[in-house]
């Protein structure tokens, strides 16, 4: 397959002014009417129309009212070219799609009967010949036409502006989108459907009608969502002085979807996952997932529709800026200063957690990649995730106010345009004064940059030298790097755990602050404190301030002291998980030299200590208290080591729960008592960060597997009045050796057999499970609730299986690697995106030991010795094993 280059970007040949459409929608065959004007780009240099479409039958084609002779256009592979149309021309296009056959959820698609649409990033050309590239940008009338029984809504972008009968037992809608929009933000639901609506008053003092709608049955779970959907315009008007631009704004809910959510103008398509909630059904999780998918496609409004990308290698212009945006939006939500912290821990969890094993694997690639083979691949979470932490930075360098000035000029000057991350950069820039030109390479080199800390404390000169010395590892293509612009925010406490006022040498400052942000742009830099009285412990890179690796030599002692008195809440759960990984890293060695694990030498240790003192300070947030007490994923434990070992970070992983357990028995029972929720259910922060903690004593204190600890869980099981203490309990049993395990499992099946969401956590929890090996999964594919066609399903069992139980998925007979093969292939026949997810699962085989690798790479040989392998999944096994 095709490479394509960001340097090769052309402008179109033509614009798009208008598009109207008429769809006669029948799940066989739909025949799609289309009629656009397009005008010569004086700017590019191709002379011909080029428009592209995929499985698509071409019924007709008339430029200009008539018909094109074979001579004037040819039909390639997947493109429709026109020979030197005249400068304005209107193209008339007949095009028919097979909705019900469509399995990749591209395009236009049928799911439990009804219809939906999916255009990011390439998915309009499904539907029709069309200049399908984001830079093109046009105002759209849309009819749709269907049998009124069958599909009684009929909903499109933009404005209701007629609907009526057709005879025939049909019925009619045409909606108006008042806005220009590049293709990949169309769309079109109908279907058998009902809503929840509320109208809504602007601050401006307008009128907007808010609708989320679901499936008949559902309608007791959209408050959430519509909830959050009115926080989420009130936030955008009140941080950001972004309004609301359409009258009507609808959510639709459909279970087989690809991605998340979907911006689409003004009718917002969303996975089931992210809108459908009530407690029962719904966990904590769940809920602040809703509120931050709801506020990204929202703020997407602005952040991609309003100002869109030029081309596909700007893909992170709006998607980290509005990953940033939904993040700021959870955390103001919350409100609190420690609400914030932990809403940050746990982005910054994800971004450790898989950002940083993709930074550093065969598919890394720069916030603005320069190639790729299929765009889908690109939704990555170094786009997202990293995305987000660069415009971060822009905040921490600039300011909240100088922030909210670059995007005000952002929106000022690009308004209505197809732009560059390049612009967004030049916006901040300008609107601040500020030379941003090094800060280009947080787009343009991949790989997570190392930080080196060294210190000097001169106790007669009382200065406090730190020396910052960052460096990049290669990446595929990027042998060299230069040196990142890297905002660093630091804070020296006294020997009492306090602040130090900070007073920088050579430097003119008005206060003395407690926390500075240093701006480290070249290879090495050395600042230098004045006025220290006493040697500090350093908090280094507080709030996380840059997505770098923090290479820094503390003392387990001055970790313990950090994780106790560190004003700074991000840095407090940092010095605990640093404590935690030197444990964990040298146990696994220990393991390996067959050395027996001794609980003794733990109940003595600082760790347990430090747990003690964390479990027990009421002072600290319960959600903090949870963070705190979570130990490193053996994910992110992998990624510490030279040749990653599953099984003895697995062993050790279990070793070290269970001594917490024992050793801290005590006092995970206090904690689970005394953060109980009794009454009405509410998913507010404080509420789910009680329960967050009560959950975790629970999940400590069944290692213990004994009778008391079963009954404790079976107890919650059986009394929980809300599906985040249910589950919680139910994990804790499916983990344990409990009596009661299997029947707890089958009555949760029984008891919610009719809520796919929650089957889905079902599946999910088992393949996740301790004891669940290949054999298991493939047990649990046979049960008639599996299906690989619904992605939500797929991922609850398979990618759950592959990517979450890594010490039964790396068995040491190759058993999982095959079985990744064999659904890789198999997905790849139905659903290449979601296939070519699934293929990612192997990215790191290289840092495995021999054994392992020989058979993982014999797995990666036989996926890509399948015939017809989509471009998707060839683009990821191509890069993992060259
Ligand atoms: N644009 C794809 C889905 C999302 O990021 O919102
Ligand atoms: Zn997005």
């Amino acid at each position: 397959p095709q490479t394509i280059y960001r340097k090769d970007y052309t402008p179109p040949s033509y614009w798009v002014d208008t598009v109207e459409m008429g769809f006669d929608l029948d799940p066989e065959a739909t025949h799609v009417a289309t009629r656009m004007t397009l005008r010569r780009n004086p700017d590019s240099p191709n002379r011909n129309l080029v428009l592209v479409g995929e499985s698509l039958r071409l019924e007709q084609l008339r430029m200009n009212g008539k018909d094109l002779s074979k001579r004037q256009y040819a039909l390639g592979r997947g493109t429709l070219e026109i020979f030197n149309p005249p400068d304005n021309v209107t193209l008339e296009i007949e095009t028919v799609t097979h909705p019900a056959m469509n399995t990749s959820l591209m395009g236009l698609y049928v799911s439990n009967g009804n219809f939906f649409t999916q255009c990011e990033a390439e998915g309009f050309r499904k539907i029709t010949y069309f200049p399908d590239r984001p830079d093109v940008m046009a105002k759209y009338t849309v009819m749709l036409r269907a049998d009124k029984e069958k599909y009684p809504v009929l909903l499109s972008n933009g404005n209701l502006i007629e609907q009526g009968d057709i005879g025939d037992g049909r019925h009619y809608a045409v909606w108006e989108d008042p806005f220009k929009k590049p293709s990949y933000l169309f769309a079109l639901v109908a279907g058998k459907l009902v809503c929840q609506e509320e109208t809504y008053t602007l601050k401006s003092g307008r009128e907007v009608l808010l609708q989320v709608w679901v499936e008949d049955g559902n309608l007791d779970k959209t408050q959430h969502a519509m909830d959050s959907l009115k926080n989420s315009i009130r936030w955008d008007e009140e941080r950001f002085g972004l309004e609301l631009d359409l009258d009507r704004f609808m959510i639709v809910a459909v279970s087989d979807f690809n991605m998340g959510a979907m911006e689409n103008k003004g009718l917002n398509i969303f996975n089931t996952k992210f809108v459908l909630a009530n407690p029962r059904i719904a966990t904590d999780t769940d809920y602040a997932g809703i509120e931050s998918v709801v506020g990204h496609e929202y703020f997407h409004n602005w952040t991609g529709n309003r100002v869109t990308c030029r081309d596909w290698f700007q893909l992170s212009l709006k998607e980290g800026l509005t990953v940033f945006r939904d993040q700021e939006f959870s955390a103001d939500l919350i409100g609190t200063d420690s609400g914030r912290a932990v809403k940050r821990i746990e982005d910054v969890r994800v971004l450790r957690q898989a950002q940083f094993p993709e930074d550093a694997g065969p598919m890394a690639h720069p916030v603005r990649p320069d190639s790729y083979v299929e765009i889908n691949n690109f939704y990555t979470v170094t786009i997202y995730e990293k995305g987000a932490e660069v415009v971060r930075m822009y905040q921490t360098l600039l300011g909240r106010d100088g922030f909210r000035k670059g995007m005000d000029l952002y929106f000022e000057r690009h308004d209505g345009q197809a732009v560059e991350c390049d612009d967004f950069r030049a916006a901040m820039a300008d609107a601040n004064g500020r030379d941003l030109k090094q800060f280009e390479l947080w787009y343009s080199q991949a790989g997570t940059p190392r930080l080196k800390v060294d210190t000097e404390y001169d106790a007669d000169a009382q200065t406090y030298a730190v020396t910052l010395t960052q460096s990049c590892p290669p990446t595929p293509g990027q042998a060299e790097k230069q040196p990142f612009h890297i905002p660093v925010a630091i804070g020296l406490l006294d020997a009492r755990g306090k602040d130090m006022p900070l007073r920088l040498e050579g430097e003119q400052q008005d206060e003395a602050p407690a926390t500075m942000v240093l701006e480290l742009t070249e290879a090495t830099q050395t600042f230098r404190f004045k006025q220290v009285t006493e040697r500090p412990v350093p908090s280094v890179l507080r709030g996380f301030s840059a997505p770098v690796v923090l290479d820094i030599a503390y003392t387990d002692d001055e970790l313990a002291f950090l994780m106790a008195n560190d004003s700074d809440a991000f840095n407090r759960w940092e010095a605990g998980q640093r404590l935690a990984m030197r444990r964990m890293l040298a146990l696994t060695g220990a393991v390996q030299n067959n050395q027996a694990l001794s609980d003794a030498e733990l109940e003595e240790g600082t760790l347990n200590d430090a747990f003690r003192a964390a479990l027990n300070d009421e002072a600290l947030d319960p959600a903090f208290r949870e963070l705190a007490l979570t130990l490193p994923s053996e994910t992110v434990v992998a990624e510490q080591m030279d040749v990653i070992d599953p099984h003895a970070i697995h062993a050790v992983r279990r070793f070290l729960r269970r001594s917490l357990a024992s050793s801290l028995r005590g006092d995970w029972m206090v904690a689970y008592q005394a953060n109980r929720t009794p009454g009405t259910y509410s998913p507010d922060a404080i509420a789910a960060g009680k329960r967050a903690l009560k959950n975790l004593a629970l999940s400590y204190i069944v290692e213990n597997d004994d009778a008391d600890a079963h009954h404790l869980a079976q107890t919650q099981y059986d009394n929980a009045n809300n599906m985040t203490d249910r589950i919680a309990a139910l994990t804790a049993l499916a983990n344990s050796s409990a009596p009661g395990r299997a029947d707890a499992l089958n009555s949760f099946y029984e008891e919610f057999e009719q809520e796919a969401l929650v089957v889905d956590k079902w599946f999910a929890l088992q393949a996740m499970s301790r004891t669940t090996d290949v054999a298991a999964v493939r047990a649990l594919m046979k049960h008639p609730a599996f299906t690989l066609k619904n992605p939500n399903r797929a991922r609850s069992l398979i990618f759950s299986f592959c990517n979450g139980n890594p010490s039964q998925f790396h068995a040491v007979d190759g058993s999982g690697y095959q079985f990744w093969a064999e659904q890789v292939i198999a997905l790849n026949a139905i659903n290449p995106q979601v296939a070519a997810r699934l293929a990612r699962t192997l990215d790191r085989w290289r840092k495995y030991a021999p054994a392992l690798q020989e058979k993982m790479h014999a797995a990666l040989k036989k996926v890509a010795a399948t015939k017809e392998l989509s471009k998707d999944v060839l683009e990821v096994i191509t890069k993992s094993i060259s």
